[in-house]
């Protein structure tokens, strides 16, 4: 059934995988060796590479009333390439390997090894293989993130990874990955979260892992630092690692296990006293240093642990742990919010409910939706997909730039929209789950995953207002009501920040709940900003392109809203940096800031020559142009908080910058036409785009994929190039 890869390495076959989506968007791979399912997809052919589908692209015969030129032929070659390789006939949607975080398949591996549940054959060569395929070419190592330095986490956990899942201690890529290992001071150093794998496969002691005491979740509900009030991602994480760690659970200790202790360290394991190691943190990994805050309350919280704390409390305070992770699966539809938080919750839910009970079994099962495969092998993935996010932008972008009204791209633009309408949240979250309300919301990825994002809803329901406006859609503008619209921006609504923390703006899932000086309580060491939520430019602009786009178009709370369009435009102001940037957190960098908050300002009548804001902020995109007409910015953007350029221009970068320059009415029209000649020039034959850099980031310090990008954006500014400009 196998055979080796370039490295020797075993493979599966290619060909025989299949990519299974529900109506919902979810989707799995299946090793299909009896051929039960219909052949591959277009994208899978593509994706895996197993076949050259470019025979395939259809291309365009509707008459778009100008004369056909290089622009008009890139466009329509993009967008062919994308509907026909990506769309995905049962859900609508764009799959992608949304991939770069090196820190989530080790919580599917640490879990299947707890349990004792066997990992699939066909799965288990394929995680090695991108584990492999992902290490440091220079020194055999892997960091936070797949285009980041060897780090401690990186390399203690993915070495951890590949010994779980049976490769050899003396195999070549183990020994350089133990080299680097201990070049960095062992696993001792490891973060917070590396830790605390680390502890539960026995492979560190608890002592040495800073306390997440559970009994922070009966805290007064009033109180800032109530859990409830932190991120949500945060939250969701140590609700599961405060029951795991309170417990101490660590899995039995075997043969193998023994032998990676004496793997991973400096000394003899049994030489190491772990407890003087709780705030030992390897030094280039660490990216957000403890304050003297927190180590006090870390030292309180042991002392706590060890001496105070009465059995029955403990006891009590994981029963309540429980009762609301529970609750949070039922929100959830078994996901939890992400897959780091997913794994832990496995975990507690196997001490809790046993590995043969079907709550157990069921959450294993729903490691499918979170595993992808990809030409490199399989990875857990940031989140169950990309697909309302995506869905949102393709539809507003060929509605903007008018191939939705080509009859070759109609039903892709119809499924998209029929896949949004599906999308939107009509239930409520269990009662004392501290969840906010959500119906009427969208979230970023699918349904199932539960979670209401402010700029996904913003942007998911821009799309569809668009869709009922166009009359060639008619037939499926039933699909959802105005009354559904209402609750969406009632939700929208309900998440700006009107209190007395950062007036006008919006942040990611929650309106801010607690003062950001919390961020001084950071236990992880490697992220920026995640203790609670904070102000984001982006979401705030999202926001205002979806309320000012409801706004004329719909009565419903008109004065409210305008009410609330111009405290959100105050905050957008108010956030440029002197320079005329803003600094982007979900997308690299001050170009990816700088396209959104050009595009809301824009909405609100604020162009180049009537606003100082928006001139300064054109200013600023335009004194970053290079010479061949591209931008080029990097991810060390997000990372040092100051503009970072990479070797050579890329063409999302580009296309952003280029898209706020003229949504800004920017003047100068032949630094646009340089700015479109080079995407075209960065176009394969086909109509693709290579991938060139890693487009997105998260918590300042950490890379994520976005491979729908490469198209999206540029369709987007070739479109309002010819729209507007031509
Ligand atoms: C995402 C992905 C999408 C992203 C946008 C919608 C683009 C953004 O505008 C708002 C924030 C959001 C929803 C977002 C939040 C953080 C996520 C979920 C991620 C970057 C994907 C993975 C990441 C998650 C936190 C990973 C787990 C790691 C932790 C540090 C908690």
């Amino acid at each position: 059934m196998f055979y080796s890869d370039t490295l020797g390495l075993p493979r599966t076959d290619p060909k025989k995988w299949k990519l299974i989506t529900n109506e919902l968007g979810q989707g799995y791979w299946y090793y299909d060796v009896y051929n039960q399912y219909p052949e591959q997809t277009p994208f899978v052919k593509h994706h895996l590479s197993t076949e050259d589908i470019d025979d395939e692209l259809p291309s365009s015969s509707y008459d778009f009333k100008r004369k056909s030129n290089d622009l008009d032929e890139a466009l329509n070659k993009g967008a062919s390439f994308f509907t026909h390789i990506l769309q995905d006939d049962n859900s609508g949607t764009f799959p992608c390997q949304y991939k770069g975080p090196m820190f989530m398949t080790i919580g599917y591996i640490v879990s299947m090894y707890v349990s004792k549940t066997e990992i699939p054959e066909h799965i288990r060569v394929e995680l090695i293989r991108y584990i492999v395929n992902t290490a440091h070419p220079v020194d055999g190592g892997w960091g936070l993130h797949s285009v980041d330095k060897s780090t401690c986490l990186g390399t203690s956990i993915n070495y951890v990874c590949l010994r779980l899942l049976g490769m050899d201690k003396n195999h070549e890529v183990c020994t350089r990955a133990r080299e680097k290992l201990h070049k960095l001071g062992g696993a001792i150093g490891a973060p917070h979260w590396g830790k605390i794998y680390l502890a539960l496969l026995n492979l560190y002691d608890w002592d040495g892992v800073n306390p997440a005491p559970p009994e922070l979740w009966a805290l007064p509900k009033s109180l800032p630092i109530h859990p409830g009030k932190w991120w949500v991602h945060t939250r969701a994480i140590y609700l599961a690692v405060g029951y795991l760690s309170a417990s101490r659970y660590q899995c039995e200790l075997d043969p193998l296990l023994k032998e990676i202790r004496s793997e991973i360290y400096t000394k003899s394991y049994e030489d190491i006293d772990f407890s003087k190691n709780r705030n030992t943190v390897c030094g280039v990994d660490l990216y957000y240093p403890h304050s003297k805050t927190l180590n006090f309350c870390n030292y309180l919280m042991v002392f706590y642990g060890k001496y105070l704390r009465p059995n029955w409390l403990l006891k009590a305070a994981n029963n309540y742990t429980y009762s609301i992770i529970k609750k949070e699966l039922v929100n959830t539809s078994n996901l939890t919010i992400a897959p780091v938080s997913f794994a832990f919750t496995c975990i507690v839910v196997m001490l809790e409910e046993g590995k043969d009970s079907k709550t157990f079994k069921d959450l294993i099962d729903g490691f499918k939706y979170y595993l992808f495969h990809g030409e490199q092998g399989m990875c857990v993935m940031g989140t169950d997909g990309v697909q309302v996010w995506d869905c949102a932008f393709f539809v507003q972008i060929f509605i903007m730039t008018d191939l939705a009204l080509d009859p070759l791209y109609m039903p892709y633009v119809s499924k998209a929209y029929e896949f949004l309408c599906r999308s939107q949240f009509d239930t409520e979250c269990e009662e004392g789950s501290f969840r906010d309300s959500r119906k009427g919301g969208w979230p970023f990825s699918t349904k199932p995953q539960g979670y209401t994002v402010s700029d996904c809803t913003a942007e998911a329901m821009k799309a569809i207002i668009m869709v009922k406006q166009l009359n060639q859609y008619k037939h499926i503008h039933h699909l959802l009501d105005s009354k559904r619209l209402n609750d969406s921006v009632d939700v929208l609504l309900s998440l700006q920040n009107t209190g007395s923390f950062e007036y006008g703006s919006f942040s990611t899932y929650e309106p801010i709940k607690a003062p950001l000086f919390l961020e001084s309580l950071n236990p992880a060491e490697v992220f920026g900003n995640i203790m609670v939520e904070y102000p984001y430019v982006e979401c705030t602009d999202s926001s205002v392109l979806g309320l000012s786009y409801f706004k004329d178009n719909f009565d419903y709370k008109r004065d409210i809203i305008s009410k609330r369009l111009k405290i959100a435009l105050d905050y957008i102001r108010k956030a440029q940096h002197p320079n005329g940037s803003w600094y982007g957190c979900w997308g690299v960098c001050f170009t990816y800031a700088g396209m959104f908050a050009l595009e809301a300002l824009a909405t609100e009548g604020e162009y180049y020559d009537n606003s100082e804001v928006v001139k300064r902020g054109c200013d600023f995109l335009v004194s970053k142009q290079r010479e061949d007409g591209g931008w080029s910015e990097s991810m060390k953007s997000s990372e040092l908080h100051t503009y970072v350029e990479s070797e050579r221009s890329l063409v999302v970068q580009t296309s952003w910058a280029i898209i706020g320059l003229i949504l800004a009415k920017y003047p100068d029209q032949d630094l646009i036409k340089k700015g479109c000649d080079f995407i075209i020039s960065r176009q394969q034959e086909n109509g693709s785009w290579n991938f060139e850099d890693i487009e997105g980031v998260f918590n300042h310090s950490c890379a994520i994929e976005y491979p729908s990008y490469r198209y999206l954006f540029t369709i987007k500014a070739l479109g309002l190039y010819k729209k507007n400009i031509l």
